[in-house]
């Protein structure tokens, strides 16, 4: 028996970070997000749009997913019946790129299919894990402030650090804080910004002791990481560069990456994400799951994920008061001994705390 998709609200809610989160392709101050709300009877479903207000770090953004997920997705599975979240996904799939907005849809059909079976989403997933590995990262302007930064997220109980860094800061930089926490693992993340000219640089962060440097290059310099991705001691994770399953399918078979950073948020949705870690586990890849400053709807879908076999290294998963002085759900996401336990209830195994969002919402569509 199938379930009827009756109704699908949008809340566009904004709302301010405890800290600025610094980097040289863009300040955030506020985050701008859509919750989606798919209806069957009395169940809810739930999904995150997680584009930005502008195109800094994909080109999608809110105003594009609302339009994509209002006049194009939307009226494509409204009053129809939906057996398996995948065969809604087949009824836009054709719909080219604008996979941010179809993740948005795809998540609230995967937590309201189910939530209608009585089941936590890890579990439909097939994941085996009761709590994953936390990891937060950490932006930052002065050696001094990285180093404050990095003590506070210890203190915290994160044992993974992602580090912010572009080509023009110095190695020793990081370096000097890394040293002073060898029990922490510690991840960099370049956004795009190293070049050809300035492989060299890349080379001295390489031999700094990193875990992992993540995207060095753009995502269209795919000649680049082809070349020297083998040549570097630090695993490289390929973030921006994994937009669909096929990007997936050529860096592991290019080998261009050493791992893959999955966004679920940007990919497509849970059901693209469970085809490239079923992928990445077949190649004995690693695979970790990314984030991008999100709400609580898609940390409880990432963390679902994360419970998989595939996902193999410690994701960007930070507890609720790591970017929010309130998180949209409730009861929010918490560290215990440096992990997040799996939630044990039906779908995303969270409710939405209809106060928070009704005090950052800006509109309903
Ligand atoms: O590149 O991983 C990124 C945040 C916004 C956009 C891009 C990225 C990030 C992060 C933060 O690094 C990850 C998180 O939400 O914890
Ligand atoms: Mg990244």
């Amino acid at each position: 028996m199938g379930i009827r998709i009756d109704d699908i609200r949008i809340h566009r809610i904004i709302a301010p970070l405890k800290k600025p989160f610094h980097t040289k392709l863009q300040h955030v101050q506020e985050r701008e997000s859509l919750i989606i709300e798919v209806r069957s009877g009395d169940y809810r479903g739930y999904g995150e749009g997680v584009a930005f207000t502008t195109p800094w770090y994909t080109e999608e953004t809110v105003k594009t997913t609302l339009f994509v997920l209002r006049h194009v997705l939307i009226p494509r599975v409204k009053g129809e019946v939906m057996t398996h979240p995948r065969n809604m996904y087949e009824l836009y799939e054709t719909v080219k790129g604008n996979r941010m907005a179809k993740a948005a849809l795809d998540m609230a059909c995967w937590d309201l299919y189910a939530k209608v079976k009585g089941v936590p989403l890890y579990e439909l997933y097939g994941g085996k894990k009761e709590a994953i590995d936390a990891g937060v990262v950490v932006t930052w302007k002065t050696e001094e402030e990285l180093r404050e930064e990095v003590q506070k997220a210890v203190d915290a109980g994160y044992r993974r650090v992602k580090i912010k860094i572009h080509r023009q800061i110095d190695p020793q930089t990081i370096e000097n804080v890394i040293r002073e926490f060898p029990e922490t693992y510690f991840f960099a993340d370049a956004n795009g910004s190293f070049t050809k000219q300035s492989i060299e640089k890349l080379q001295a962060f390489d031999a700094i002791g990193l875990r992992l440097i993540e995207q060095p290059f753009k995502k269209e310099d795919r000649i680049l990481y082809e070349e020297w991705t083998p040549q570097f001691q630090t695993p490289i994770g390929l973030d921006e560069s994994i937009a669909s399953y096929e990007d997936a399918e050529w860096a592991i078979q290019s080998g261009a990456a050493d791992c893959i950073v999955l966004k679920p948020g940007r990919v497509g949705g849970p059901t693209v994400s469970l085809d490239i870690i079923q992928r990445a586990k077949e190649a004995s890849i690693d695979l970790w799951i990314g984030g991008m400053i999100e709400f609580g709807v898609s940390k409880a879908h990432n963390i679902a994920l994360a419970t998989l076999e595939g996902v193999t290294l410690p994701g960007d998963f930070s507890a609720s008061n790591h970017f929010w002085e309130r998180d949209i759900i409730t009861p929010g996401l918490t560290l215990c001994d440096g992990q997040m336990r799996v939630l044990n209830e039906p779908g995303i195994g969270v409710t939405i705390d209809e106060d928070v969002l009704k005090q950052y919402r800006v509109d309903t569509y």
